[in-house]
């Protein structure tokens, strides 16, 4: 098994050594939480203040002989990187400290495995893992054999004159070509749940941003749901979609996976159909920790706008929700007013600021609809309360032929009613 059978000690027993790189000193709080949330204990941390990371050691030589003193001093048997490491920075790196080394994706990689509970979340991480395992071909061997029968994996399957290696690859490759067919199937029962919310004619509304911001809260909040919230990094994988209502009328608010900064790539591709799907909603509201010190605030916003545009949902509509004002003074709400005019202050937790959020959704939703007067017949008594759920507050009136409305209708709905209309247009403008 020369191909990587995995050196990592067992969890608990981890105690970590954090290394970083970068041209202004590092800051490595984010790392820590990630490794709290990996149930991973920290050693200590040595960090390099250099223009570009060694191309072959990361570290540079004299750092490198610091850090294995360190290994040795603070007693730790696992270093971790900040940065994505090549595989040769990662394979000279343990060679040169003699304890396993992983990086930020890795660790990444690994907590989302550890959170995913359904099926396609499993099957969205598993592919991401491959991806970036084929390209180290590291720990590969033993995860192929745990999956057993999945790939008719283990020593017997190398075909003739196939070197360990070359076995390994196919037999990955095998399996991201079968993953990719299961995601696509479980994607088409999504495509069916999509059509029938389309057919709700529903406006929907989807939280995003950065991880641990309180997104989840803030559904619960809005919705009256109990979805899991947490302290941890990307508690919530699967997005959860639910019904609210902002005078009388009826929206979908989704909650999706959290982004962080540097996430790794082979994630946003794994995860795009479901990010696309949540995110394709009508309105965003990006949720950000209003807590958070200014400079961080600062990434934290610019690495959630990075991930929209690589899923493509940049230009969606957007409104920007300052989560966690609780924690702040009146000054520092005060300064952030300044600094983002246009973002609703809110606190999930406290309730501060949830009705001025739903005036800003709503707000954005009236400018797109249409007025209507529809005449229903009183046999169509079904399609008085659904117009109701979706036009929210109407006038109505009871006359001989039936009940004539005036109602606010979205476009798309206005049409699904145009056989009513009393005044011969399906529409007449607002
Ligand atoms: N003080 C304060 N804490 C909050 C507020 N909203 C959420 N939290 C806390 O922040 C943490 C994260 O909350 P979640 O709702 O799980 O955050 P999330 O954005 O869904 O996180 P992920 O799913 O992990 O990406 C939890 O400990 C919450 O209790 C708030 O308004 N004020
Ligand atoms: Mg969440």
């Amino acid at each position: 098994m020369q191909a990587g059978q995995s050196t990592r000690p067992r969890r608990a027993a981890q105690r970590a050594l954090l290394i970083a790189v970068a041209p202004e000193q590092p800051d490595l709080s984010e790392l820590r939480e990630l490794l709290a949330t990996a149930r991973v204990a920290v050693a200590g941390e040595l960090t390099q203040r250099r223009a570009q990371p060694d191309p072959d050691r990361y570290l540079g030589k004299g750092k490198l002989t610091e850090l294995k003193q360190a290994i040795s001093d603070q007693d730790s048997n696992l270093v971790v990187c900040d940065d994505e490491l090549l595989p040769r920075q990662e394979r000279n790196l343990e060679e040169g400290v003699g304890v396993p080394v992983i990086d930020r994706t890795a660790l990444i990689l690994d907590i989302f495995a550890d959170h995913a509970g359904s099926a396609e979340g499993k099957l969205q991480v598993e592919l991401a893992q491959l991806e970036y395992n084929m390209a180290r071909m590291r720990g590969l061997w033993t995860h192929l054999e745990r999956l057993g029968g999945a790939t008719g994996g283990g020593v017997a399957t190398r075909g003739p004159g196939e070197t360990q290696i070359e076995t390994d690859r196919r037999l990955a490759r095998n399996r991201i070509a079968s993953l990719r067919r299961s995601l696509d199937n479980t994607r088409g029962s999504r495509e069916v749940m999509r059509a029938e919310r389309e057919r709700a004619g529903l406006p929907t509304v989807a939280l995003a941003g950065y991880t641990n911001t309180g997104k989840s809260t803030l559904l619960n909040a809005l919705t009256g749901s109990d979805v899991g919230v947490r302290h941890r990094l990307f508690h919530t994988l699967d997005p959860t979609t639910r019904s609210f209502e902002i005078e009388g009328r009826r929206y979908l608010l989704t909650d999706t996976v959290g982004f962080i900064r540097k996430l790794p790539h082979q994630l946003v591709e794994a995860f795009g159909a479901t990010l696309e799907e949540a995110l394709g909603a009508d309105l965003l509201v990006h949720v950000a920790d209003a807590s958070a010190p200014e400079e961080d605030l600062h990434q934290m916003l610019a690495a959630v706008e990075d991930v929209l545009d690589e899923t493509g949902t940049a230009e969606r509509p957007r409104l920007l929700a300052l989560n966690k004002v609780d924690l702040l003074d009146d000054d520092g709400r005060r300064e952030l007013g300044f600094r983002f005019p246009d973002a609703v202050q809110v606190s999930a937790e406290t309730g501060e600021g949830l009705d001025r959020l739903r005036g800003a959704i709503e707000a954005r939703f009236l400018d797109t609809l249409q007025t209507v007067e529809l005449l229903l017949p009183y046999a169509e008594g079904g399609r008085l309360s659904e117009l109701h759920e979706l036009a929210g507050e109407m006038e109505r009136e009871d006359t001989a032929e039936g009940v004539r409305v005036r109602a606010r209708l979205p476009a798309a709905t206005a049409a699904r009613f145009e056989r009513f209309a009393s005044n011969g247009a399906s529409a007449n403008g607002s």
